[in-house]
Formats: structure tokens, C-alpha cells, sequence
């Protein structure tokens, strides 16, 4: 096959995995959007000669780059949130959506883990009090401790059920907040979100972005968790009304925060990074060599499945028209 046979493929921007754009212009005609020096003026010229996209959770894809492919048959995208996407826009035109779901599981809920350890017993905070020499002059605070507590998780979904899991051999209590109960689940549920903080010693959200759930966590659920309680973010940024948690950590009214995910990634308030009481990390759950590289392949698969086949292997929920 000559490179002008290929399907063409607009690559909105840079892959958390360089071998994966390696690998997709290796099978495809790849043009990467955010390389161009006017994208909206290529986008006006160009936009017709592409009938796939490839994009990331974060990235996402608006409406109106949508709009300017016409001839857009299938999106890709690389993660498991499709927040960022407009899947109406998408649907509405007939496209079919693959995402990478099910991958990275373990390694979110590894890090749900990783953050209530650190938060609780100040694992990055004494790294920095060793390294500046503190140690020879005084003592490290007191931290608290994970074992036994209770743990509640707003999105009992496949992520959330990863962090239960994990939460046995910690021998927490573990119960739920979904917006209706699923039967499936054996962990005790709480209808109201408010009444699972006051039961919980630490929050975990995994729950999904979008407007359903934005600001879902707000200073009424964080009064609840109160000042012994913790809250852990590996969901998204939205979930949380991230003024009220900088209020809540300031002043005490609830212990500290884990945070993977924020309101306006990649800038960070400097009101939190201030604070002793939080951990930050970088949008990196899933962020490991094993997690990467497996959806990095269910991107290149749900491409191949497309056009070999006529059908993504696995597409966002609602996206397929039923045959
Ligand atoms: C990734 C994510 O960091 O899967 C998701 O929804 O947010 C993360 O796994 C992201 O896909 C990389 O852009």
C-alpha cells in the first residue's frame, strides 16, 4: 500500500506514549493537529481529508473540530474518561467512539492507595523534612493511621471496585455512594453523599467527570467528612468545587486531601501547594510503563477493529447503533 491508501488520521495532540504515535503512523496517514502553526486555518483546509481522530481523556474533542471533519467516520480515544469528548456531537453524526476502559483499573485504584497513605502518614511531607536536614534538629509530626478506618467510595464502578477490593487487605470497612444502589455490589450503600462523608474516614472519588457530577464534592459533603477526614481524587478535577476544598484544608476542616486531578489541569492553585496537609500528583494514575502501554494497544486496536471490520472493539457506552 502506498502512504496516500492509508486512512488519513487526525492526531489532535501529543500521546502520553511517544511509541504510540510512532506506531500509529506506521499503519495510518497521521497528521498531528496541535503541530500545525494556525490548527484552525489547517483545520478550514485539510478537514476533509480525515476520516478518523485520535485523542486522549485529557485532550478530548470539541464540537466544532468535529464539525470541521466532515467525512470523520471513528475517534479513538486513549483513556477511560470521555468527559472532554462531545460524544452528542459524535453520535448525532453517526461516529463511532473507542475508548480504553477496564486497562487501568488496578493501577488508579494502586494509587487511590498511594495517596491515603501518603496523606495519612506524610510520606512525601517527611521526604522533604529528611532531605532538608530537619530530622537532626526535631521530630516528624504524628500521622494517622489507614488500617481499619472506613473507607467510602463515591462511584462504585469498576475503578471504585478496584480501591474496595485493595481496602481488605487494610481491613476497612468499605461501603458506596452511586446515584442508585447496585445490586451486585455487597459493600453497604448511602443514598446520600453527605451521610457517606460523616460515615467515612476517607473519601475516595472515582467517579466519572461531566456535567452530571461536577462539584458533586462541595462544602457541605467536606463538613461532613469533617476535620479527622480525608479526601482522595483520582476521578476528575470537576468533581470537586475546588474553592471550597482549598477553605476546607486551610482552615482544618477536614485533615487533608490526595489529589491526582484538578479543576484547571495542568495549573495547579498555589493555595494548594502551599499546604502541608495535601498531596499533589501530575494526572498520573495511570501513568505506569504496563497500564500505558495496554491502552496504548486497545487505541490502536479499536482503530484496526474499524477499519479492517466496520466496528470499534470497544466503544464509549451509547455510541454503536444497535444492528
Ligand atoms: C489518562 C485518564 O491520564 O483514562 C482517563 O480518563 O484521565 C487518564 O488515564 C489520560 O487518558 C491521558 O490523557
Amino acid at each position: 500500500m502506498t502512504t496516500t491508501a492509508l486512512p488519513r488520521i487526525l492526531q489532535i495532540g501529543r500521546l502520553p506514549l511517544p511509541a504510540l504515535e510512532t506506531e500509529l503512523a506506521a499503519r495510518y496517514h497521521v497528521t498531528c493537529l496541535a503541530d500545525q502553526a494556525d490548527p484552525a486555518g489547517y483545520l478550514a483546509m485539510h478537514g476533509a481529508e480525515f476520516s478518523g481522530v485520535v485523542t486522549t481523556a485529557s485532550i478530548g474533542l470539541q464540537g466544532e473540530v468535529i464539525a470541521a471533519l466532515p467525512h470523520l467516520q471513528v475517534i479513538s480515544s486513549f483513556g477511560v474518561g470521555f468527559d472532554a469528548l462531545d460524544i452528542d456531537a459524535a453520535k448525532a453524526r453517526g461516529v463511532q467512539v473507542g475508548y480504553t476502559p477496564g486497562v487501568l483499573n488496578d493501577c488508579v485504584a494502586d494509587m487511590a492507595f498511594a495517596l491515603m497513605l501518603d496523606v495519612s502518614r506524610g510520606i512525601a511531607a517527611s521526604d522533604r523534612f529528611v532531605r532538608r536536614g530537619a530530622w537532626t534538629q526535631s521530630r516528624f509530626a504524628l500521622g494517622s493511621r489507614v488500617s481499619g478506618k472506613r473507607l467510602g467510595i463515591v462511584g462504585m464502578g469498576r475503578i471504585g471496585q478496584a480501591v474496595a477490593e485493595r481496602a481488605s487487605g487494610f481491613r476497612m470497612e468499605v461501603a458506596y455512594h452511586n446515584r442508585r444502589r447496585d445490586p451486585g455490589i455487597a459493600q453497604q450503600y448511602f443514598e446520600s453523599l453527605v451521610e457517606l462523608a460523616r460515615w467515612a474516614d476517607y473519601l475516595v472519588l472515582t467517579v466519572a467527570g461531566g456535567p452530571a457530577t461536577r462539584h458533586l464534592v462541595d462544602s457541605t459533603v467536606l463538613q461532613a467528612l469533617g476535620p479527622q477526614g480525608f479526601l482522595i481524587n483520582v476521578a476528575r478535577g470537576s468533581v470537586v468545587d475546588e474553592a471550597a476544598l482549598i477553605d476546607a484544608l486551610t482552615h482544618r476542616r477536614i485533615a487533608g486531601a490526595g489529589l491526582d486531578v484538578f479543576e484547571d489541569e495542568p495549573r495547579v492553585p498555589e493555595a494548594l501547594m502551599v499546604l502541608d496537609n495535601v498531596v499533589l500528583t501530575p494526572h498520573t494514575a495511570s501513568a505506569t510503563h504496563e497500564t500505558r502501554r495496554a491502552m496504548a494497544d486497545l487505541v490502536l486496536e479499536n482503530l484496526d477493529a474499524f477499519y479492517t471490520q466496520g466496528a470499534v472493539s470497544v466503544p464509549v457506552p451509547g455510541t454503536t447503533r444497535p444492528q
